[in-house]
Parts: C-alpha cells; structure tokens; sequence
C-alpha cells in the first residue's frame, strides 16, 4: 500500500503532538503546520523533529497561520495530503470573551479557509477531512447526556465560532461531497495540556505547592462538571474515523462526569494529602486535613495540617458559564469500535506525577541557578547557564530573580493564569 501523508493543524498544540506521534507511528508522512512565533513553540513536538538531511525524512514542519488563505492552499498544493487533521484553534473558552474577533476568525473562517484551500487545489475528491469540534457546542445543555442530535446551545465567542466550524465541516460533505468529519470532543488533558486549562492549572499548582514553590492556588468556578479523558485516546478516534467508509460526526466522550472540586481530590489523593473543602462561595478553601507521604525523600513535599492550598478567586468566572457536560459516546463505540483507555483516576496520576517531576526538576535549576549566582561573576555564571549574558543581564544582577533561568512557560505564583 502507498505511504498515506497526512496534514495537520494545530501540531504544536497538546492533541496534535499526540496524533503526530500516532500517525508516525502507522507508517505515515506527517506534515504540520506551525506558526511563527518569537518564542519557542514547539517543546511538545520537539521528539520527532527530524533534521530536513535525514535520509527519508517522515516529519515536516512549515510556516503558516489559520490567518493566511493563501498559505493554506500553496500548502495543501505542495503536500497533497491523503488526510488533513484540523485541530488548530484559538482553544481558551475564557480568553475567547476577551479576543471574541480574534477566536471567530481563527477558528470559525479557519475552518472555512482550510476546506476552500483544499477545494482549490483540486483535491475536493481526494482529502479526507477531520474537523475538531467540541462539547462546548452544548453549552448550556438540553439534554443528559449529550448525543450526537443533542441540540446546540453554545455560551461563549468560542463556541459560537466552533458552531460555525461545525456546520461549514457538514456543508463541505453535503455540497461539495467531501469526506468532512466533525469529531464532538468532550473534555480531554494529559501531562501535555496547556497550563492555563484547569486540569493541568490544578495538577501543577499542587505539585508546586508540594515542593514549597507556591502557598496557593487560586481558582474560578468549583462546581463545573466535565467529562474528562485522556488526549491519546481521543486522538485514536480522531485517526478511526478518518479510515471509515463514510464521513460521520460523532461524539467522543468518557460517559463520566467530574467536578472541578472532584479533580483537585483526586490529584491530592495521588501524592497522599487529605483535603476537606470548607465554606461556600467565594470563602470556600480547600484545607489540609491530613498527609501520608507516596513518593520519594527526594521530593519531600511541604505541607502543614491546616494550611489552605486552594482559594477561590472570582477572576477566573466566566460572564456565561457551561456548568455541566456529560457526553454518550455509544455511536462512536459501535462505529468505531472505540474505548477510552485512561479513566479519571488514571489521567490525574499521570499529570499529578508528570508536575511532581517537571516541579522537582525546576528547584534543581533553581537551586543550582542561586549558587551560582553566589559563586560566580555574571559572565561566568551566563557561560554555564549557556546562555547570552546580554538577555538575562537584569536577572543575573538580581540573585533573588531566578525567573529568567526557568523553563519560560511556568508561573509559580498561579495567579495570572486563566
Ligand atoms: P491547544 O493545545 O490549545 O492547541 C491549539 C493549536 O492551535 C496549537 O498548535 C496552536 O499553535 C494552534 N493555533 C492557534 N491559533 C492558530 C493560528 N491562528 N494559526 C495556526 N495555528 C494556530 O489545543 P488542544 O487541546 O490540542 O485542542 C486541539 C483542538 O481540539 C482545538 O481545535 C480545540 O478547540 C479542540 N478541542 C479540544 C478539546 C480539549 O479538551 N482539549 C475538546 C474539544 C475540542 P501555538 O502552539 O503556536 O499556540
Ligand atoms: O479547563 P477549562 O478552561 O476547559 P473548558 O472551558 O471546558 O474548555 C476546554 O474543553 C472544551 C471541550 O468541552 C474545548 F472545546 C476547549 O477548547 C477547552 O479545551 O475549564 C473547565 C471548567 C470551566 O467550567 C471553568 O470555569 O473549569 C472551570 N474552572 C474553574 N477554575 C477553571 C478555573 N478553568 C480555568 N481555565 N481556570 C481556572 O482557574
């Protein structure tokens, strides 16, 4: 059988490194589209990056942007992919109130720009199309659970603009015949989310919080129920229902429902701290109630009985909240012969573990970033830092500021996170 090439968007992002790995993984070319960036965004990714000398080369990278229309067909002109994957998107339901513009072009005209890229590079007949498309479409829900002819209701410009995704994806395969799937994922994390999703938000506070990085985390709305799985699986529905005879949506989901509050209990369970929630609304803190040490002496945590590590802080509501999701995903079960792998237990001891370690690894920067700055003249110190003395020339002056020397993405204090 012929190589398949497959195209995605959004590679840099949590599920795209998880299917690049997928696809690579079956034999694929995988090509992704990348945006430029004056940091680095491709740490997740950075595993199968492959030099553009090595012989066979499987994995490219090329500049573009969900933006740019014509990018998107010189692309899909060059590649000619058997399969394109578009998980590109501005993906934050709370950022979406705040760039409402920004969210509808990139992920609403996106969409449309993709499916048109593909139409005029005349492969209207060749490309099989998978769109990721989100139970944020039911917003404020009309039924439990959520099915695939569940009726719309969604709370936020980002599901408004994914509303849109979703019906330009169905109107591709009825009008222009193209093999369009919409994929109705329901919540989905692993170690790889991005930090400001509550998941990883909560699993990296508590691992910071257990290495005495962070007094507290601070987060929004306690009570919201998702149904969470695990990233990997549902990249494996995504792959399945490109290799089906006929283009369906269907929905992905776990088919169990969790509280914020819920996952904050399973992820202490996980490094043994006992949490009781106390107060109601805004005054409701989590708190210490007892500790049973489950990992090494090398990450002794620092935890005192009575000390609050979670407090509520009205920043992270949201003007228009999706309260509960609970999806049924029997369709893509029978169809697909699909099952999630990772239950919710599972999924938070995998992040809480992977935090511990990245937190860990993080004092041992720290540590050793503050004796050298004790030990060291500050070119001395930027030598062994391998870093240029002229960008981080404040921070070295200050040996209290270490913030420079850390992995750039990581906010100890929790606070501006979303
Ligand atoms: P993510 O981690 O936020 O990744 C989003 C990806 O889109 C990143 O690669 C990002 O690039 C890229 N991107 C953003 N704006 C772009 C633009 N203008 N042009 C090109 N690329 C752009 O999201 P995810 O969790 O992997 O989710 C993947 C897709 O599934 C998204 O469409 C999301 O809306 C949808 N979805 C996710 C879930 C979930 O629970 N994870 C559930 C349902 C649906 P940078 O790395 O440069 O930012
Ligand atoms: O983790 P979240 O930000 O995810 P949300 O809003 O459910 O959206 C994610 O899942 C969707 C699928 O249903 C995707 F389409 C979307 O792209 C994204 O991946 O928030 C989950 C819940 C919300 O109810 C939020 O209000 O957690 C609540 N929450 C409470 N405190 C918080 C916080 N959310 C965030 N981000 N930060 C908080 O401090």
């Amino acid at each position: 059988m012929p190589q398949k090439v497959a195209f995605i968007t959004g590679i840099t992002g949590q599920d795209g490194s998880y299917l690049a790995e997928l696809l690579l993984s079956k034999g694929y070319q995988v090509h992704g589209l990348k945006r430029r960036s004056s940091s680095l965004n491709t740490q997740r990714i950075d595993h199968l990056y492959q030099d553009p000398h090595t012989p066979n080369q499987q994995f490219f990278l090329h500049y573009g942007d969900m933006a740019d229309s014509s990018n998107l067909t010189h692309l899909l002109l060059k590649i000619q992919p058997d399969e394109v994957y578009h998980l590109a998107a501005q993906s934050h339901v709370a950022v979406s109130f705040e760039t409402p513009e920004h969210t509808a072009d990139v992920v609403a005209v996106g969409t449309l720009r993709l499916l048109e890229a593909i139409r005029h590079a005349g492969l209207a007949s060749k490309t099989r199309f998978f769109h990721a498309a989100t139970s944020e479409l039911y917003g404020l829900v009309q039924s439990v659970p959520q099915r695939e002819n569940t009726p719309f209701y969604p709370r936020s410009p980002y599901a408004a603009a994914k509303l849109y995704a979703y019906w330009i994806t169905v109107n591709y395969r009825e009008a222009q015949g193209m093999f369009c799937c919409n994929g109705i994922m329901f919540n989905h994390e692993s170690p790889r989310r991005g930090e400001t999703f509550v998941t990883r938000k909560i699993s990296r506070g508590l691992a910071s919080i257990a290495l005495g990085q962070q007094p507290c985390l601070y987060l929004g709305n306690l009570d919201a129920k998702r149904d969470w799985g695990h990233a990997k699986d549902y990249m494996q529905a995504a792959w399945l229902m490109l290799q089906q005879p006929h283009a369906q949506d269907l929905v992905i989901a776990t088919g169990k429902q969790y509280s914020v509050r819920d996952f904050i209990q399973s992820c202490a369970q996980t490094i043994g701290l006992e949490l009781s929630f106390q107060g109601q609304g805004l005054a409701e803190v989590a708190i210490i109630t007892g500790f049973n040490p489950r990992f090494d002496s090398n990450r002794t945590p620092n935890f005192s009985r009575g000390q609050i590590i979670v407090r509520v802080d009205p920043r992270y509501f949201r003007p228009a909240e999706v309260d509960t999701l609970l999806g049924d995903a029997a369709q893509a079960k029978q169809q697909l012969g699909w099952q999630p792998t990772t239950d919710f237990a599972q999924l938070c001891q995998e992040m809480m573990l992977a935090d511990l370690t990245l937190a860990h690894q993080e004092r041992v920067i720290k540590n050793a970033t503050l004796h050298l700055a004790g030990l060291c003249s500050e070119p001395v110190m930027q030598q062994a830092l391998g870093r240029d003395a002229a960008i981080d020339r404040n921070a070295a002056q200050e040996p209290n500021n270490v913030s420079a020397a850390l992995p750039q993405h990581h906010n100890p204090t929790g606070h501006h996170h979303d």
